[in-house]
């Protein structure tokens, strides 16, 4: 019987493709430790009420950097070098490569990304708490039943399909909800800040749109030599889909991550100065 255990492990890398995930997984994670210091050396730039927003950034930098260098680590050990192959192949005894982790981590990160944005947009006291618990329900529901389904890339593909289908359910409620909510929190905004809003909903589509890309890899993957598989569409062969995985989500990891808590820095600077009158240049109230 084949194991519940991701497609990553099935395959041998040439050292070309190896190297490519290794020093992706590792760009993810410097990232994430640069990034945190803007946050933390940023957050005097905005009124103290926009201030949370920037918090909420550390936080998922904190658990993005911790998530990323684990999961840079356990590609390492999971795979060792053959000379005879010129391969890298699975590393006798070691542990399986997983990105379970990932998903652990987004039950941390979605949440507080999702929290993030009512601390910058324009939204009433009871929208505001009825909002954050769709949010919060959503998009651990979203989380929870794609980690589910990811166990079955290569065992089943009726309950990878399946779970995926309930997943993207949650993620669809999550999108509508994000839509309507910068919306409406946009009326009234200095035009500078509104206009930033329309980028970061563009952001936030594409940028959450990767992570169901990177889910599906398997799809429209060749199968195993012995059929088993979920592939619909043998489009790629088990080498490249792992590499454009991995290069999917560290792009999905920094814009979801970076350049949206950027973007809302940026956002709260704007309207810091023209509707808090606090200007981020001398760092104090204008008068
Ligand atoms: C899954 C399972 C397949 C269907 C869908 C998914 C959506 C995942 C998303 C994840 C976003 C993660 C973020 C993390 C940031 O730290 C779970 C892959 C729709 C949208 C933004």
């Amino acid at each position: 019987m084949i194991p519940n255990i991701p497609f990553e492990n099935f395959f041998s890398y040439s050292p070309m493709a190896y190297d490519m995930v290794a020093h992706v997984l590792t760009l993810g994670y410097a990232v994430m430790l640069a990034a945190l210091f803007y946050f933390i050396l940023t957050m005097k730039s905005v009124a103290p009420k926009y201030r949370i927003s920037s918090v909420l950034s550390v936080v998922v930098m904190v658990s993005a950097f911790l998530l990323l260098y684990a999961q840079a680590q356990n590609w390492d050990y999971a795979f060792v070098y053959d000379e005879g192959l010129n391969q890298y192949v699975r590393a006798d005894g070691a542990s399986t490569f997983t990105n379970g982790y990932r998903y652990l981590n987004w039950l941390i990160d979605v949440p507080m990304l999702l929290f993030q944005i009512l601390f910058v947009i324009n939204i009433t006291g009871d929208k505001f708490a009825s909002t954050r618990n769709q949010f919060f329900f959503s998009g651990a529901m979203m989380i929870i039943t794609g980690y589910i389904g990811q166990y079955y890339e290569v065992s089943n593909a009726m309950a990878f399909y399946v779970w995926g289908a309930i997943s993207t359910l949650f993620f669809f409620h999550v999108l509508y909800l994000m839509k309507k909510i910068l919306d409406e929190g946009k009326i009234g905004m200095a035009p500078g800040a509104a206009k930033l809003i329309g980028t970061i909903w563009t952001l936030f589509l594409v940028s959450w749109m990767l992570y169901p890309g990177a889910y599906l890899m398997p799809a429209i993957t060749a199968n195993l030599p012995d059929g088993s598989g979920v592939g619909i569409l043998p489009l790629l062969d088990g080498e490249t889909a792992v590499v454009a995985r991995s290069i999917t989500y560290t792009v999905a990891d920094v814009s979801s991550k970076v350049i949206y808590g950027i973007l809302l820095t940026v956002a709260a600077q704007i309207r810091s100065k023209e509707e808090a009158n606090y200007d981020y240049d001398t760092l104090d109230t204008v008068s």
